[in-house]
C-alpha cells in the first residue's frame, strides 16, 4: 500500500551541490514527490524537530548543523516508503553504510550525513505535520 515518509536533504549535501544527484536517486527508486521545499531553518525549529534526541550528547551540535544553511524538506510516497527510503539512505554512520547507498556516496560523517528519513509510521506523521500544511501535500 502507498505510504508516505518525510525526508530532508541536509545542509552539508546542499552546500556541496549534491541536491540534484540525491533527488535523481530518490526518483529513480520509484518515489513520488508529494511535496518539496527549500528552506533555512532556525535552531529552535531544529530543536523541535529533533526533540526525541534532546538528551543526547550530539543534540546541540546536530541542531546547529541543521540550521547552518539551506536544506530541502520533502514528503515522498511509494509502497513501503519508510523502510524503502531507509534502505536507500544507508546506515547513520556513512562509514558503515552499504555500497551504493546515498550516505555512502554523499555523506561525510555521522552528523553531516546528507539525508534524513523517518524511522517509523508515527515519526513520519509527526515529521510531515511539523514541516508541511495539509494543502501543500499534492
Ligand atoms: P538516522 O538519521 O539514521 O535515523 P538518528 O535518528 O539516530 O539517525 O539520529 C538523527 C541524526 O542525529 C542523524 N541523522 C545524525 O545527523 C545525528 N547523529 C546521530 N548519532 C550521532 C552521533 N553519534 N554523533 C553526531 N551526530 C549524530
Amino acid at each position: 500500500m502507498a505510504e508516505r515518509t518525510f525526508s530532508i536533504i541536509k545542509p552539508d549535501a546542499v552546500g556541496k551541490g549534491y541536491t540534484g544527484a540525491i533527488l535523481a536517486e530518490i526518483e529513480k527508486a520509484g518515489f513520488r514527490f508529494v511535496a518539496i521545499k527549500k528552506q533555512s531553518i532556525s535552531k529552535e525549529q531544529a530543536e523541535g524537530f529533533y526533540y526525541v534526541h534532546k538528551d543526547k550528547p550530539f543534540f546541540n551540535g546536530l541542531c546547529e548543523f541543521m540550521s547552518s544553511g539551506p536544506l530541502f524538506l520533502m514528503v515522498l510516497e511509494k509502497d513501503n516508503a519508510i523502510a524503502g527510503l531507509r534502505k536507500l539512505m544507508g546506515a547513520t554512520n556513512p562509514a558503515n553504510a552499504e555500497e551504493g547507498t546515498i550516505r555512502r556516496k554523499y555523506a561525510a560523517s555521522i552528523q553531516e550525513n546528507a539525508i534524513h528519513g523517518s524511522d517509523g509510521q508515527e515519526t513520519a506523521a509527526f515529521e510531515i505535520g511539523y514541516w508541511f500544511a495539509g494543502y501543500e501535500l499534492l
